[in-house]
């Protein structure tokens, strides 16, 4: 797949991005990332990309120039535009999901008070926030979207490393995981699973799920499988 991030600071992408799993589905072909700068599509000396806001009020806005010539640049027949913004649909893994099916992701990072209206009326497809909190521009929200959607792209997790099992893929929180020593610390590992019993074992976790996702999140436990992307065992 490809993925195209327009942003004022393409320096925050370098890092992130360059290591671990996003970074060998790279080399293998699976993403190719191209890192915009915003910049390169304006005409002025000054290479403009904002503007204070009609009406007045404290803040500048991205003008719509160079974001609509950026946006008609690099977009092709199957592309998503997407807007990162507080305003957006809370980002989640079935939206992960989504997304990792997609020829072409062309995300917009917003900066400063926020975005001309007018891109978000005739540009965006999906305006995503990532949470209830104000950061100083879109570039972490296009990082950590695009480090969901490159390890649910197909290859890009080795055997060891499957999505299948984990928090969130059966829309339940992940049971507690031990490794050796069984005892540390004068803390031991919970007997059932040093007992070689599978059968005992899967129990066990699928309570443990339960119990954890109904103390912790019980919200996740009202969602629809639509929601949250896949079947739970019940
Ligand atoms: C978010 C967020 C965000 C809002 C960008 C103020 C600069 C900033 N974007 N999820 N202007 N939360 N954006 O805080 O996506």
């Amino acid at each position: 797949m490809r993925i195209d991030v327009l942003t004022l600071f393409p320096e925050m992408f370098a890092g992130p991005l360059d290591v671990s799993i996003v970074q060998r589905a790279r080399v293998a072909g699976l993403l190719d990332l191209r890192v915009v700068n915003l910049r390169d599509f304006t005409h002025d000396r000054h290479k403009t990309v904002d503007d204070r806001p009609f009406g007045g009020g404290p803040g500048m806005v991205l003008k719509p120039e160079p974001l609509f010539e950026a946006v008609e640049a690099l977009r092709q027949e199957d592309t998503k535009v997407i807007l990162f913004s507080p305003a957006g649909r809370r980002f989640d893994q079935s939206m992960a999901r989504e997304w990792a099916a997609c020829a072409h992701l062309l995300m917009i990072c917003g900066s400063y008070e926020g975005v001309d209206e007018r891109v978000r009326e005739a540009l965006v497809d999906h305006e995503v926030s990532l949470g209830d909190y104000v950061l100083t521009n879109g570039g972490l929200p296009a990082i950590v979207t695009i480090d969901a959607v490159t390890r649910l792209l197909p290859g890009a997790l080795g055997d060891d490393e499957s999505s299948q099992d984990e928090s969130f893929s059966q829309g339940l929180l992940e049971y507690p995981h031990y490794t050796r020593p069984a005892e540390f610390r004068g803390m031991n590992v919970p007997e059932v699973l040093l007992s070689g019993h599978h059968a005992e074992i899967t129990k066990w976790r699928r309570e443990q799920s339960r119990l954890r996702t109904a103390e912790r999140r019980p919200d996740l436990l009202n969602k629809t499988e639509n929601e949250t992307g896949a079947s739970r065992p019940t």
